[in-house]
């Protein structure tokens, strides 16, 4: 990584969906040992702590059927503003969720400074349901959709605009459960995705090969990686809320973050939907800070 500084933002949110645990996300992968792991790389690490989440429950939303609206907005108000801080600072963000509604919040102070930037989604889910096409009214189902403009305004606009990023920079790589309305907006903005067929069909060299030349064609002036623990098939990392069996292998990953490495191009990234409750001993957190070390430089021998 080009940034040689790097500030740890935790963000124990679990409003993006309906099952506790997942805000304890950042505990586990600081047990796991992000900080020592990236420090022993030669990274200069700061860990910013958490953003600090009201435990008010007031689940009367009026006028929407999203869950937690309020408080996703308020989290993503206040991650947008650190992830800008740290920005400013000239540190490389790296996010610890919490589930994936938290993305919202990173894209929003992200697209404050990267005016086209590029994003990779590694995830089983396509995220880019709306509150008209959402299964399940969960908010961490949606924050791709609403990051390129789709969705309810409020959320679009946090931090005073919208969109944040472009259809044509986002890349999905792991998709197996797209829902009906998300299989539309694919299509409809010509979103590039390889789904597990393309990562069985064409090797995952050759996916992330044509992720880095596309990235590149697109002119893109940052590239954020959002990691969803799901993308990773649930053998490697079962502490996932909504683990989807079919999933890219542990090795498969590392080559991923590995060539993401060697391209040197990422700007910031974030590891999502660890959930330590539904884990084997720490496993999944485990993983993500191993896909941490691939993602920051480290090498086999
Ligand atoms: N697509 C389903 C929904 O909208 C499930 C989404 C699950 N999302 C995550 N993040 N775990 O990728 O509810
Ligand atoms: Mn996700
Ligand atoms: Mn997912
Ligand atoms: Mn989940």
């Amino acid at each position: 990584m080009k940034n040689s500084k790097i500030s740890i933002i935790g963000v124990p949110s679990d409003y993006g969906q309906h099952r506790r645990g997942v805000d304890m996300g950042p505990s586990a992968i600081r047990y796991a040992g992000v900080v020592e792991r990236l420090e022993e790389l030669g990274y200069e690490i700061l860990d910013e702590g958490d953003i600090l989440l009201k435990r008010d429950k007031v689940n009367k939303h009026e006028d929407t059927q999203l869950k937690n609206f309020k408080e996703v907005i308020e989290v993503s108000t206040q991650l947008s503003d650190k992830v800008q801080e740290v920005m400013t600072k000239g540190r490389f963000p790296l996010v610890l969720g919490g589930d994936h509604s938290i993305a919202i919040g990173t894209l929003a102070g992200l697209g404050t400074k990267y005016k086209n930037l590029g994003v990779i989604w590694y995830d089983a889910h396509a995220d880019m349901n709306t509150p008209e096409t959402s299964p399940s009214g969960n908010i961490h189902g949606m924050p791709l959709a609403i990051s390129f403009g789709i969705g309810d305004d409020r959320l679009v606009n946090i931090s005073g605009y919208g969109p944040k990023i472009k259809p044509e920079n986002i890349i999905i790589i792991g998709a197996r459960s797209v829902d009906p309305g998300e299989r539309e907006l694919i299509k409809k903005h010509g979103i590039k995705v390889y789904s597990m067929h393309e990562i069985d069909r064409m090797g995952m060299t050759k996916v992330i090969e044509e992720t880095i030349e596309h990235l590149k064609k697109q002119n893109v002036d940052g590239v954020h990686l959002s990691l969803d623990l799901d993308g990773i098939d649930p053998i490697y990392t079962p502490g996932v809320g909504t683990p989807v069996p079919g999933g890219i292998t542990y090795r498969e990953s590392h080559l991923a973050m590995e060539m993401l490495e060697e391209a040197g191009f990422i700007t910031s990234a974030e590891f999502v939907e660890v959930n330590p409750i539904l884990d084997e001993r720490n496993k999944t957190a485990d993983v993500a800070v191993a896909l941490m070390g691939s993602l920051f430089g480290e090498k086999l021998v």
